[in-house]
């Protein structure tokens, strides 16, 4: 009986005073006294790593609070059944029994079956039902979480110039399929059926090319299956020619013209767009972060500290202690570690010179989370995945320790997440330096103009073969099928959020100071800040 008193409150990581211990042994039914009291433990917010020592007075309380005498009665055994020690199962059921919180958990990672699940259930249930009565129940939380899209695996491509023109042909069809239910290119002409008519023309075309004339008009040329033409964007058009200006090579749009000659002249044009989405009940906390960069100088440990101290309840007001009891899921867009060799003479910069060890430090911090949060991790240019994107998941070969946690999914750069139904399309940003380049008025400050500009372009990554670099798979894994209700990004290392059509843009900062390289780009990193969607609504906490 005694080993498994004590094994019960090993198992849930409690140690008791040899006291405490002792008293316990004089009560009727030690074992089921024991479960109930870890149980409490548990259910008022025991975090794996608190260390918890129970007293004799500890016990006292609990004994007083649930009527519980000691007398001289034999003891009695509640749990008669022999266990089988041998048995994986078996051996389950005796951790369970002595701690619901791991059987949540077993549920959760789909590792338990329906009939331990009952004999758990049955074990449980032993536990006499006036204690059971007053003991507070355990928190259990259950996930409705699903992967819609991962590209990790889905990566065939062999860089041939046949994978170059699938690609892109995927690429304009799927776009095309959005723009044709726009109600104003139902009637879309073939560019090689154009040059029959003189009045009003529709094309749904790629920009092979753009340019200025020396008058400063613009010039596109659009291409589809069937052929190519130049079109006008006249200057004194200032609306047109301001939407213009935002338009960029590779992406796919529609346009209303006339056709003169061998040109034609603009005077509409149509991007896939956003439709208004309707905002869906959110009866729980998201937190979002990216670039941690852990393994840099400039890793901000200490804020980081604090900002695991706010999510496990620890620190922060009463209301962000609130906020934090909410949280049940954690996305980090990427840049986890500052990985090796992304930057010439990085190594000066680092602190953990190896990935391996950079992702062994990340399972350590991250493994300080209350393991009721879901933590999702996709990966950024600095992580030790392949750099063109789409971007396969963090490599379980670089990162075993972090794989070893039990809460955390690994999803590939970009992809597409259900929390609960709340469907959140996560992407590092990348292609975000591409745009700020590119575009007049779009810059790394204003990430939420560019999430924006990519929402209505429904792509990524539209511009190919500049800096991010774009694996041509056979199929465009960059395209934004369907309008997510999340838009999670980061690389910029500024926080930045807007709520477009419905959409939450998300732009989760950095845990890293600035870095000699964002000094000469005079970038100013916000550090430490960190998004959170508490039921719905948008709060940056601060632990810098
Ligand atoms: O990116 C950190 C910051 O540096 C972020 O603001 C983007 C900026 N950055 C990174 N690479 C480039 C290039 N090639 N051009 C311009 N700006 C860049 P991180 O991915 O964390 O190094
Ligand atoms: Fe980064
Ligand atoms: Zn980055």
């Amino acid at each position: 009986m005694n080993h498994k008193i004590l094994s019960k409150f090993a198992d849930a990581e409690i140690l008791i005073n040899d006291n405490a211990f002792d008293k316990i042994n004089l009560l009727d039914d030690p074992v089921a006294v024991s479960s109930a009291l870890i149980a409490d433990i548990i259910s008022q917010g025991k975090k794996t790593r608190d260390l918890i020592i129970v007293s004799t007075e500890m016990l006292d309380t609990f004994l007083e609070k649930n009527n519980i005498e000691i007398s001289s009665n034999e003891k009695k055994e509640y749990f008669s059944q022999d266990i089988d020690t041998q048995s994986m199962e078996n051996e389950a059921i005796d951790k369970i029994e002595n701690n619901l919180r791991l059987k949540q958990e077993l549920i959760d990672n789909n590792s338990i079956s329906e009939e331990i699940s009952n004999k758990i259930d049955e074990i449980v249930s032993e536990i006499p039902s006036e204690i059971q009565a007053k003991t507070k129940p355990i928190k259990e939380v259950e996930f409705n979480f699903e992967i819609i899209q991962d590209t990790s695996k889905k990566s065939y491509t062999c860089g041939d110039i046949k994978d170059m023109i699938s690609y892109f042909n995927n690429r304009y069809h799927r776009i095309k399929d959005i723009l044709v239910k726009r109600r104003e290119l139902k009637d879309y002409s073939n560019i090689a059926d154009i040059f029959q008519s003189k009045d009003v023309v529709k094309i749904i075309g790629m920009v092979k090319d753009l340019r200025t004339t020396k008058n400063n008009h613009k010039i596109l040329e659009i291409e589809d299956d069937t052929g190519e033409i130049s079109v006008l964007i006249h200057n004194d058009n200032h609306k047109l020619f301001e939407k213009s200006e935002m338009i960029v090579r590779d992406e796919i749009l529609g346009i209303i013209g006339s056709r003169k000659g061998n040109f034609v002249i603009a005077s509409e044009l149509i991007h896939p767009g956003v439709p208004r989405i309707e905002e869906k009940p959110m009866n729980f906390s998201t937190v979002f972060i990216s670039d941690v960069h852990i393994g840099s100088c400039t890793f901000q440990e200490e804020a980081f500290n604090k900002f695991i101290n706010w999510i496990n309840g620890n620190f922060g007001t009463p209301e962000q202690v609130k906020i934090a009891e909410d949280v049940k899921y954690l996305i980090v867009a990427g840049d986890i570690v500052d990985g090796i060799g992304v930057y010439p003479h990085q190594e000066k910069e680092l602190t953990i010179k190896d990935i391996t060890k950079q992702y062994d430090e990340a399972a350590r911090l991250f493994g300080e989370i209350r393991e009721d949060i879901k933590i999702i991790i996709a990966p950024g240019n600095h992580d030790a995945s392949r750099v063109a994107e789409p971007q396969p998941a963090v490599p379980e070969e670089y990162a075993k320790s972090l794989y070893q946690l039990k809460n955390v999914e690994f999803v590939s750069n970009p992809s597409i997440v259900s929390l609960d139904g709340i469907k959140t399309l996560i992407y590092h940003g990348r292609s975000f330096d591409d745009l700020a380049m590119t575009v007049k008025g779009l810059s790394h400050e204003e990430s939420d103009l560019i999430m924006r500009e990519l929402l209505e372009k429904r792509h990524i990554a539209p511009i190919y073969g500049e800096r991010t670099p774009l694996a041509s798979e056979l199929e465009d894994h960059l395209v934004i099928d369907e309008i997510p209700d999340i838009f999670h990004t980061g690389h910029v290392h500024i926080n930045s959020y807007k709520k477009y059509k419905g959409v939450h843009m998300i732009n989760s900062g950095t845990f890293q100071s600035q870095t000699e390289f964002q000094k000469i780009y005079n970038i100013i990193p916000t550090c430490g800040e960190v998004p959170v969607l508490n039921r719905g609504n948008f709060k940056l906490l601060k632990f810098n």
